[in-house]
């Protein structure tokens, strides 16, 4: 069992024993940050304290040294805006103070991005992904369709704040048949399934398949909606795709 004298980062462990106090997630960051190794340590400190220019210069040093874009991201990049996130929950933190943040890990996944983004060959599909109205979180919608496009598929993005109207023209548009909406407050959650209810009066529902996520929403929860499926992460993100896709195709063959 691993203690927080295991991690190397000291910033870390600062954050940590300070800050984390409920047992289980104070466990898991625990255990996150004591298996990886130091450099991926520093460049979760390096987003926690808003630092862009470290974040920057770490990303590149771990792909130099060969550390995978996917871990870069996973245990560096959103491990550090893990503590980020219970710091503002617990009012730790602020929101001047978590858009630094923000954008340290934006700086970060500028080196990620093209590399999760390298695909060759035919489009797998075409996804439009936006997150719902009211609702100006952006960064897991982004890491969504870095990883769609990194799979393949043709990806429009809507933004932030985005209307039901926005989802339903874009749809017809790009003549899309797969639609992710992504939601970060309990108070926006609810607009996805108006998003799903406008697709119905606009009769366009049966055209298209429709995929939601986001950290507070939940299978329960898009089952409520009416959604086809929800995705925990990027990676289920585009596994729904993927699966909705070869499912047209095959109906289509
Ligand atoms: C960064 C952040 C901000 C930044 C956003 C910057 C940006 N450009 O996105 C700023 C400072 C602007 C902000 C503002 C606010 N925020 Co804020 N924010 C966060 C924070 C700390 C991190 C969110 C994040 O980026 N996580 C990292 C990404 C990678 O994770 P993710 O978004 O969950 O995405 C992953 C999965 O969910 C999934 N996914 C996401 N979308 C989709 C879509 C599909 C289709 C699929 C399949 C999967 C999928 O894949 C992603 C990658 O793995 C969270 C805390 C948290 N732990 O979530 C609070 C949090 C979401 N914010 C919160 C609040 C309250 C606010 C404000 C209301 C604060 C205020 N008083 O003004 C405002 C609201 C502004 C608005 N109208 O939207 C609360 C929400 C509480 C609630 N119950 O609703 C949270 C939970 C903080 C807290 N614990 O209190 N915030």
């Amino acid at each position: 069992m691993p203690t927080i004298d295991d991690i190397q980062n000291e910033d870390i462990r600062f954050e940590i024993g300070e800050y984390i106090e409920r047992p289980e997630e104070f466990e898991r960051f625990v255990n996150l940050f004591s298996s990886i190794v130091p450099l991926l340590q520093d460049i979760a400190a390096a987003v926690i304290d808003g630092d862009n220019g470290l974040a920057d210069e770490l990303t590149q040093q771990a792909l130099a040294d060969g550390i995978t874009a996917e871990t870069i991201m996973d245990d560096g990049l959103i491990g550090g805006m893990g503590i980020v996130g219970v710091k503002f929950r617990e009012n730790f933190m602020f929101v001047p103070e978590v858009l630094a943040c923000a954008r340290a890990m934006k700086a970060g996944m500028a080196h990620i991005e093209p590399i999760l983004a390298a695909h060759g060959g035919e489009p797998a599909g075409k996804v439009i992904m936006g997150t719902v109205k009211g609702d100006l979180h952006d960064i897991g919608k982004n890491l969504c369709i870095m990883m769609l496009r990194g799979a393949g598929f043709e990806v429009y993005d809507l933004g932030v704040d985005t209307s039901e109207d926005e989802f339903i023209d874009a749809v017809e548009e790009y003549d899309a048949y797969i639609v992710g909406m992504s939601a970060l407050l309990t108070t926006t959650m609810p607009n996805m399934g108006t998003t799903i209810e406008a697709f119905i009066d606009a009769d366009i529902r049966d055209d298209v398949m429709i995929m939601v996520g986001g950290a507070p929403v939940t299978q329960e929860f898009a089952d409520d909606m009416g959604a086809d499926a929800y995705g925990k992460d990027a990676l289920s993100c585009v596994s729904l795709a993927t699966r909705f896709s070869r499912a047209l195709a095959s109906e289509a063959a």
